[in-house]
């Protein structure tokens, strides 16, 4: 079986070592472009994951494109190829695992506090050309704890720096968090937070996801890995934070306070423009003796950012659109808004039905979705592309559903209707049914599987292109 239980992020990082998908990079860096430069270049090229050791300013390595190839996040997971992915997930998540608390973590092993702490020494990097300032807060998950419930929530929003130890926090209305600090502000209180990097790529993983709300993240990656998560109450506050991570910042938000911070290249491959963001008061950090900060590069596909809030929330999707509707058979989501899923048609509607399911009852806000037959590999957007262009009659198969709440970095949006998008459909299925109802057939495919198997048994291995 593959590995998926990681102590750490650097046992992850030695098993990338010994696959030799990963590189360090001793010289030393200027953290306003080379570092974006090369994580741009190493993204777009599928290579390694990197480690700058050197980075002119700052204190510590930092890793980089950590997860940003299909086959680091699919190691990350210890899982083989996409198409057993979604239903490998489901199996693991049908019950989440609470974690274990530790008293004693690596983690907390050096503490900084007061005027030790300095944000422009920890993590320094312009990540794109036009962004607003230092964005130390890319892979940075904020974790906080529902004031009613007591449910801990893990997410990743964006966070560039302010100050020597404040930090804008780009957590919009719709996510978690911020609906925890919403919860905090009615009622005038500071939100007691913890935000860490730096940790085993379950964490990493488990915090991208568009679960529904109460669940705790935590628990969701100890299903992932398939042993509970240590984690260690932070040292200012009652918040737990994984044992092993690398870095953990303890601080607070404060209730009715906000400051302009970004612009910032956001994962959609837009730059998003500068917010007026709730702050983030850092007041201790604590961290492991020789530290590795990690960030990320945030952009479309190929990339850490594109892979891991596409994948994750995908199979949570598809977890959920299957219990909903029959027949539903895999999903693939990885162009930020759009949905591919591939059923087993057995009704008039059921394509509509598997649309409805997908805006109304998942979470990742999805705004196109494109229903194919069970024939189609939704693995390859060849075939996709086929079933779009030889199986749609536009004015029977394209629903449009306007006026649904959508995603707030949609670039197709502008400032003043952000927030909302329009749900558009395609029901890319063969009209069997039509067909049918008049005793014809639908037209047959040529994938002629019996000829092909024949010759797959006597010229299999004769074929010169094989060789
Ligand atoms: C590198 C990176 C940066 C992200 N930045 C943001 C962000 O600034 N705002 C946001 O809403 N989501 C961002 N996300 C996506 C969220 O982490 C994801 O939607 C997650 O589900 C949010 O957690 P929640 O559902 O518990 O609120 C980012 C993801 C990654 C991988
Ligand atoms: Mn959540």
């Amino acid at each position: 079986m593959l590995q998926r239980k990681w102590y750490d992020m650097r046992e992850f990082i030695a098993f990338l070592e010994k696959k030799k998908d990963v590189i360090t990079i001793k010289d030393s860096v200027d953290p306003k472009w080379e570092v974006n430069g090369i994580t741009r270049l190493g993204l777009q090229e599928h290579a390694p994951a990197i480690i700058f050791d050197n980075v002119k300013g700052a204190n510590y390595p930092l890793a980089t494109n950590l997860l940003g190839t299909d086959r680091r996040f699919l190691w990350a997971l210890g899982i083989a190829k996409w198409s057993d992915f979604n239903e490998e997930w489901c199996r693991r998540t049908q019950k989440l695992l609470p974690w274990r608390v530790v008293k004693k973590a690596p983690c907390q092993e050096v503490v900084l506090t007061g005027k030790q702490i300095d944000l422009h020494k920890i993590c320094n990097i312009t990540w794109h050309q036009y962004d607003g300032g230092e964005f130390p807060g890319t892979l940075s998950v904020s974790v906080t704890k529902d004031p009613e419930t007591g449910v801990l929530n893990a997410g990743i929003y964006r966070m560039g720096t302010l100050s020597r130890n404040t930090l804008g926090w780009g957590a919009p209305e719709y996510t978690h968090g911020r609906q925890h600090y919403m919860k905090y502000e009615r009622m005038g209180k500071v939100m007691p937070m913890a935000v860490i990097t730096g940790y085993d790529p379950t964490v990493f993983i488990a915090s991208c996801t568009r679960t529904p709300p109460d669940i705790d993240e935590f628990q969701l990656a100890g299903a992932l890995r398939g042993e509970p998560m240590d984690m260690v109450k932070c040292m200012t506050n009652d918040i737990h934070v994984p044992a092993t991570c690398e870095f953990v910042f303890e601080g607070i938000v404060r209730p009715d306070y906000r400051k302009i911070e970004g612009g910032f290249g956001e994962y959609t491959g837009y730059y998003g423009e500068a917010r007026s963001n709730p702050v983030f008061e850092v007041q201790r950090v604590t961290m492991r003796k020789k530290p590795i900060y990690l960030g990320a590069r945030e952009q479309w596909y190929p990339s850490e950012s594109a892979l891991a809030v596409g994948k994750s929330s995908q199979a949570v999707a598809f977890d959920t659109v299957r219990k909903l509707v029959p027949g539903v058979l895999d999903m693939r989501c990885d162009v930020t808004y759009e949905c591919i899923v591939k059923i087993d048609k057995l009704f008039p509607g059921h394509a509509q039905q598997v649309m409805d399911a997908v805006w109304g009852a998942t979470y990742a806000r999805y705004k196109h979705v494109i229903v194919v037959d069970k024939d189609i590999d939704i693995w390859n957007y060849d075939s996709v592309h086929w079933a779009l262009s030889t199986r749609v009659r536009a004015d029977r198969d394209v629903n449009i559903l306007p006026r649904r709440a959508g995603q707030w970095l949609d670039p197709a949006v502008s400032l003043r209707e952000k927030g909302w998008q329009t749900g558009f459909g395609i029901d890319a299925t063969m009209c069997n049914e039509e067909y049918e109802f008049w005793g014809e057939k639908a037209p047959r495919t040529v994938d002629d599987p019996e000829m092909v198997a024949k010759v797959e048994k006597k010229w299999g291995n004769k074929l010169a292109w094989r060789k």
